[in-house]
């Protein structure tokens, strides 16, 4: 076990390359409390130091993905304790959303609040038929604080995203993936295979070209255009050394590149 903390919510497994994390809390339908969040803290620590790990895959076990914040935890906050819970899971969301690798959300069953909010950290999903999105706030008189408010309208666009935030509605992986908040829908069964199938397309790619292409795209998002585009040009003349050259010579005497 490369891991040096004894996990209690969180289940890891590594094989050749890939990380899958199951969030685990079948008691609560896997919703996130302070345990979780000082877990995932080291979790995500652990991850970006360990250089054997290319990928990182993301699901819930059981019938949820991550069923919100733990209510039960939250009723007695004071407005203080409040923002800072939020503060908290936003932070942690953040990192993980600044780790160099690909973050893949493979969504097995229910995302709601919290949950919706950890799966709009990775960098896609895919999901499993059975899967339900939603953020029900608004239904216990309360409001995202994961940046379920900044990252929906960004995924899916400002009206699909405050239709869902004020509604609260459940919805299906057909719908998700009509909004474009999920990438690929597949049978429950088909959800690992699809996931590692896809991990493993991507580890055949040129990794640090991945880790840019990540790095620039989530940053460019974030950035005046222009900027972006200097950043863009920056990475891309770095990368014709790192693995460029040999990735198209490669292509021209027709062999696989040896990165
Ligand atoms: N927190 C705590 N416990 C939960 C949660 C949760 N979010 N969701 C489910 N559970 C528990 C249930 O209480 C139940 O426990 P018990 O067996 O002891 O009664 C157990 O999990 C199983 O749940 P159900 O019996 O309800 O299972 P069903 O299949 O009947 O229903 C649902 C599944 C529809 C998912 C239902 O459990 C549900 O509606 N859950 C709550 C969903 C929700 O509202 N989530 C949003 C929470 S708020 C949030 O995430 C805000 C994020 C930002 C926080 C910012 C910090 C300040």
């Amino acid at each position: 076990m490369i891991f040096s903390m004894n996990y209690k919510n969180l289940q890891v497994e590594i094989t050749e390359g890939i990380a899958l994390l199951t969030i685990h809390r079948p008691e609560a339908l896997n919703a996130l409390n302070t345990n979780f969040f000082n877990e995932m803290d080291h979790f995500i620590s652990e991850v970006s130091l360990n250089k054997s790990i290319q990928i990182l895959i993301i699901t819930g076990s059981g019938k949820a993905f991550v069923a919100g914040a733990d209510i039960a935890e939250m009723v007695d906050k004071t407005p203080a304790d409040g923002t800072k819970f939020s503060r908290l899971g936003q932070n942690t969301f953040r990192s993980l959303e600044k780790l160099q690798i690909p973050v893949i959300g493979a969504i097995n069953g229910f995302a709601l609040g919290g949950g919706l909010e950890l799966a709009m950290a990775c960098d896609f999903r895919i999901a499993s038929t059975k899967a339900k999105f939603g953020q029900p706030e608004v239904n216990l008189g309360m409001i995202p604080g994961y940046a379920g408010t900044q990252r929906l309208p960004r995924l899916v666009g400002l009206a699909d995203a405050l239709y869902l935030l004020m509604t609260a509605e459940m919805i299906g992986a057909e719908e998700a993936l009509r909004i474009g908040l999920v990438q690929k829908v597949v049978e429950p069964e088909e959800l690992m295979n699809e996931v590692l199938k896809i991990a493993k397309l991507i580890q055949s790619k040129g990794p640090e070209a991945i880790k840019k292409v990540k790095h620039v795209t989530r940053t460019g998002m974030l950035m005046d255009f222009d900027k972006a585009n200097e950043l863009e040009a920056d990475f891309f003349g770095t990368q014709f050394k790192a693995e460029g050259e040999e990735g198209m010579r490669a292509f021209l005497e027709k062999r696989k590149p040896n990165w």
